[in-house]
């Protein structure tokens, strides 16, 4: 591989680069025939699949190509021609196999059989489905409590299988159900409610279409949600400005060129995304909505001194809302100094936003990670909820709020009851249905269960997809005490370092993915799902199944669940299983609000929508009026220690690259920022570099700033000069999880504050330029020794 380099990118987003990015990762995986047929039916309802990359809504009628660069590489990555069989595993013990990269595990391709590790001669083994499923059934019927057992799901399995998870847990006895959204918007789980009265995005495509107003804050639509540009494209030929709220200046929210449109190809026509782009402060938001509303508050004041229309929308506020008083008390009380410093804005910037926000009629607030993964986390939604109602924007078409979420089905996975919280389940129906208590305690959400593993009381795993381990924070601690787990059960398209961090008896089962054809008893299977906007419908696979000997996620939670429980005169595995249609038909009996008639709705090309209160100005909240929220701090280190202060402290935020869907790893390039040939780089302010004494290439260890007897360390890392503000610097994931103190989490939510650890660096000894250990040299497990 070559020398590392950066060069900062200055095409748009999609175009070329995005054209030439997928006929690479099609070539590569040797799938150009396989996927590119598949891409045809890519994001089609009914007769195709729900692409497995990102949850972003699909426009029906679909467009030819529904598809985007990363989703393609997504079905790519899936419908690969490489496989990695049990010979493989013949040649390489699980030891060998800790020291390769993330990327290299991957490449080995799909994954065939069941496998089972053996202790003597530290391999993986094949074994067969009846032999795996009875060996994890007597050991779960082993445990002494069904508490000691972590149910885990990463938000790809389909409505069907999902449900059927849930229900083998709870007919277990536990609540233990955490997902990959603990990690992700679970604090958009905990907000929403509280503002709102519900836990999802209000808006739909229709309302994309409508608002004149998009503002943006910590999400990066050119990498984790392209299809998405179409809708912000369309935005601005209507004149609808896009505010922006980024750390970094992000390519796919500057530029983009639609890499379908011949037109737009041909004459490199660009179109500007944001119209306003402000480089907050990491963790600076608060203070940056607060000084939007401070000028709202004072734009107000000078509209009803002056006789004009009013500022706010004192109508919907006195009928719909509560709360507005002690806000707008506390929003008028900050100085300027204060949010100029929290926010690292201008007032002059922060006022400027507001004065497109009071323009607009319709505003729709769309956020990411950037709101979510931060000890404040619950409180950066609730304060972009505020704003939207100071002016009316929520349960109007054209505006509302926008939690754009991750992994493909990760919504409907807690609708249809993968939550770790007794509340959020219909007890009473799943009682009925089936005949049995369900469990009333909550189990553990992800970092519960992370505690639980290292301090020994959680003894087995069971992981629905994803990659556990390398996903969450404290990796030095957590690899370890995974090791000391008695059961660890994977089901899992392709390998990764999940696998070989195993417990002592550990087993890898072996899944269709989404893409593939579902053959079962009663013929051809669908499968469904609920995309980011409350969508729901009906899919099927297109691509052959990557071996006759693996199965379908169904059928393998099915196998696990027979093995397991006592019989249930009242639930019939094997029928489910041969006819996915009975699932779904008890998902509408236990959920009949939403699911209602399954069956037939799902069948509906443009799907149908999940009912949510907000959206008609119905608020299911603790006063039956949407909730303005007061912030009791402006930033995360308002109570921590005040050696965060210090001047060599950075706060680091963990991003995606554009070339990797979390912890699979596609390639190591970051188009879009400019970074080739290696993720092992810190991106720093040139003024910090020049504080600290570092130039742009040297080698440094980044280190925890935190006093809890743990020393965490990641490196080394490529120093590289970014245009990212001061006190700030950003690392990729998962490469730089060791560093997240499993403790360093969003208030209430849980969720791991993986957008700002607070840092310093250490430079490495000089090495000769050939010296330097490039990215293709670092093992998976980059944490320091
Ligand atoms: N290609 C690709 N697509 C993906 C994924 C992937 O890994 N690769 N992952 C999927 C998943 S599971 C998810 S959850 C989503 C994640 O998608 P996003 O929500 O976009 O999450 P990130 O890419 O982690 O980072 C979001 C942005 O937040 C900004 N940011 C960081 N800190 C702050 C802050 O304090 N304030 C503000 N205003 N901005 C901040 C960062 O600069 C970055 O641009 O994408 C999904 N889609
Ligand atoms: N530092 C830091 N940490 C983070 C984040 C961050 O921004 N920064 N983001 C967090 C977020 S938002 C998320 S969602 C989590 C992601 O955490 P996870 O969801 O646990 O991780 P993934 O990388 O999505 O999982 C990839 C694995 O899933 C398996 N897989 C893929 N497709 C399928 C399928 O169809 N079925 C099954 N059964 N298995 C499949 C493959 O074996 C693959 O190796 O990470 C979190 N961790
Ligand atoms: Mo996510």
């Amino acid at each position: 591989m070559s020398k590392p380099y950066f060069k900062p990118y200055n095409a748009p987003s999609g175009g070329w680069g995005s054209a030439y990015s997928v006929a690479n990762i099609l070539l590569r995986e040797k799938a150009p025939f396989v996927a590119g047929i598949s891409l045809l039916k890519q994001n089609k309802p009914i007769e195709g699949f729900a692409c497995v990359s990102c949850a972003w809504a699909k426009p029906y009628p679909s467009r030819p190509l529904a598809f985007c660069e990363n989703g393609a590489k997504a079905t790519a990555w899936e419908n690969t021609s490489n496989r990695c069989r049990p010979s493989f595993f013949a040649r390489h013990t699980v030891t060998e196999l800790l020291n390769w990269r993330d990327y290299d595990l991957e490449q080995q391709g799909r994954l065939t059989h069941p496998m089972r590790w053996n202790a003597e001669t530290d391999k993986y083994e094949p074994i067969t489905w009846d032999v795996a499923f009875q060996e994890i059934g007597d050991e779960l019927k082993a445990m002494s409590d069904p508490n000691e057992v972590v149910f885990y799901t990463s938000g790809r399995a389909a409505l069907e299988t999902s449900y059927m998870f849930q229900l083998f847990a709870r007919l277990y006895g536990t609540n233990n159900l955490p997902d990959s959204s603990n990690m992700c918007h679970e604090s958009t789980s905990i907000a929403l409610p509280e503002s709102i009265g519900v836990p999802v995005a209000t808006v739909t495509l229709n309302d994309m279409e409508k608002t004149d107003g998009l503002f943006f804050f910590g999400q990066n639509v050119g990498t984790s949600s392209p299809r998405m540009l179409h809708q912000l494209e369309e935005a601005r030929e209507r004149h609808a400005p896009i505010v922006t709220f980024n750390p970094i200046r992000e390519r796919g929210l500057e530029k983009f060129t639609n890499p379908q449109s011949p037109l737009e190809m041909a004459t490199g026509k660009e179109t500007t995304i944001s119209t306003q782009y402000h480089q907050v402060n990491i963790g600076g938001d608060i203070a940056a909505i607060a000084g939007m509303c401070k000028t709202l508050f004072e734009m107000d004041d000078e509209a009803i001194a002056t006789g004009q229309p009013r500022v706010l929308d004192a109508d919907f506020i006195r009928e719909h809302t509560h709360g507005l008083e002690a806000f707008e008390q506390k929003i008028r009380r900050y100085s300027w100094t204060e949010l100029e410093r929290r926010s690292g804005l201008t007032r002059e910037a922060m006022a400027s936003a507001a004065r497109v926000y009071a323009r607009c009629k319709r505003v729709i607030g769309v956020y990411g990670m950037g709101l979510t993964q931060h000890r404040q986390g619950v409180l950066n939604i609730q304060m972009l909820v505020n704003l939207l109602l100071l002016r009316g924007n929520m349960g109007k078409e054209g505006a509302g709020i926008l939690p754009v979420r991750g992994h493909s089905n990760v919504q409907g996975q807690r609708t249809v009851g993968i939550t770790e919280k007794a509340s959020k389940v219909p007890a009473e129906n799943l009682k009925k249905q089936f005949g049995f208590e369900p469990p009333m305690d909550d189990g553990v959400n992800t970092v519960e269960a992370c505690e639980g593993i290292i301090d020994g009381s959680m003894k087995a795993f069971i992981g629905l997809g994803g990659n556990f381990v390398r996903a969450v924070p404290e990796t030095l601690l957590m690899e370890p005490a995974w090791r000391k787990l008695r059961l660890t059960v994977q089901i899992s398209t392709k390998l990764n370092r999940n696998h070989l961090v195993h417990g002592q008896k550990s087993y890898i089962l072996p899944c269709l993915g989404r893409t593939e054809i579902d053959v079962q008893a009663t013929g051809e299977q669908y499968n469904t799902t609920e995309d980011s906007t409350g969508c729901i419908r009906a899919w099927r696979g297109v691509a052959k199944p990557a071996a006759s000997t693996v199965r379908s996620e169904p059928a393998i939670v099915a196998g696990l669940a027979k093995a397991t429980l006592p019989p249930n005169p009242r639930i019939d595995w094997d029928a489910w299983v041969g006819n996915y249609g009975l699932v779904r038909d008890a998902i509408a009996e236990t959920y009949p609000e939403i699911f209602h008639d399954f069956n037939v709705r799902m069948m509906e090309p443009s799907g149908f929508h999940r009912p949510l209160g907000a959206s008609e100005r119905k608020w299911a909240t603790d006063t039956g009026k949407a909730n303005f929220i007061t912030p009791d701090k402006l930033a995360p280190d308002d109570d921590i220690d005040p050696d965060l202060q210090k001047k060599d402290v950075l706060q680091m935020m963990t991003l995606r690259s554009n070339d990797q869907f979390n912890t699979t790893v596609y390639g190591y390039n970051d188009r879009f920022r400019g970074v080739h040939g290696t993720r092992a780089v810190i991106l720093m302010n040139r003024h910090d570099m020049t504080q600290l004494g570092l130039e742009e290439g040297d080698q440094i260890q980044a280190i925890t700033v935190v006093e809890d007897g743990v020393h965490r360390e990641v490196g080394p890392l490529r120093v590289t000069p970014y245009n990212i503000p001061e006190g700030c610097c950003a690392g990729y994931y998962p490469e730089c999880n060791p560093l997240i103190p499993l403790w360093h989490h969003a208030e209430r939510s849980k969720v791991p504050a993986a957008k700002s650890i607070p840092i310093r660096v250490r430079k490495m000894i000089a090495f000769t330029a050939g010296d330097i250990p490039s990215e293709p040299d670092v093992p998976a497990g980059l944490g320091a020794a």
